[in-house]
This record gives C-alpha cells, sequence and structure tokens, in this order.
C-alpha cells in the first residue's frame, strides 16, 4: 500500500513539474514578444529631447524647432530646420507648442522620428 501511495505521490509531482515547466516558458515567450515588437518598430531607442515648435511648413514638410542638446547627434541646443518622418505630426503641432521629440539622420537629413506634445 505505503509503495503504491508513494508512486502515486511522485507521479502527481512530475505532472506538476511538467505544467510548471510549461507555464514558464509561455512566460518566457510573453516577456520577449514585446520586446522584440519594440526592437523592430524603433530600430533603435533615441533619446527624448524637449523643444519648442517656431515654424510649421506642411507643404515643405519640415518644422523649425528650438531645441535642447540632441545626445544621439553630439548637438548643443539651437533653433533649426528638421523634416517630418510623418506628414501627419506637422498638423499635430502649431508655434509656441512645447514638445518632445526624438530625431534620428535618415538618408542624411535630420528628421524627427517621434514627437509628442509635452505636458
Ligand atoms: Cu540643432
Amino acid at each position: 500500500m505505503r509503495t503504491v501511495a508513494n508512486q502515486d505521490k511522485s507521479q502527481q509531482w512530475s505532472s506538476k513539474m511538467r505544467s510548471l515547466k510549461a507555464a514558464l516558458v509561455i512566460v518566457a515567450l510573453t516577456a520577449l514578444g514585446p520586446v522584440s515588437a519594440v526592437s523592430a518598430e524603433e530600430g533603435k531607442s533615441l533619446p527624448m529631447v524637449q523643444g519648442e515648435i517656431k515654424k510649421v511648413d506642411e507643404s515643405a514638410g519640415k518644422m523649425t524647432i528650438k531645441h535642447a542638446a540632441i545626445p544621439n547627434l553630439d548637438m548643443e541646443a539651437m533653433t533649426m530646420v528638421f523634416k517630418a518622418s510623418d506628414p501627419a505630426m506637422l498638423s499635430q503641432v502649431k508655434p509656441g507648442d512645447k514638445i518632445m521629440f526624438t530625431v534620428d539622420k535618415v538618408n542624411g537629413q535630420l528628421t524627427v522620428m517621434k514627437l509628442e506634445k509635452a505636458k
């Protein structure tokens, strides 16, 4: 009797371990999923930069921004023109708006990659 009971317990135990392992695999896959999605979307993580919109030129697809230092471009604070990576950005802002944005060099042009209004 005793032996049978012990065998039962060990079978239960190993089946618990199996489901635990399965759960861990699922957790690991779930954790990896969003990370790879983000890196595929953004390519690389760019630092957010503070700025203020000075001018919006929708026909040229550009905007003038008074910006803080841009670490990834090794650039000091100044006012300059940037290309918009998405034309929709230009209709979201107007001169005087305080923004947070990221910049990268795309085909040799300094381009706003991400833009959001600062709160
Ligand atoms: Cu600049």
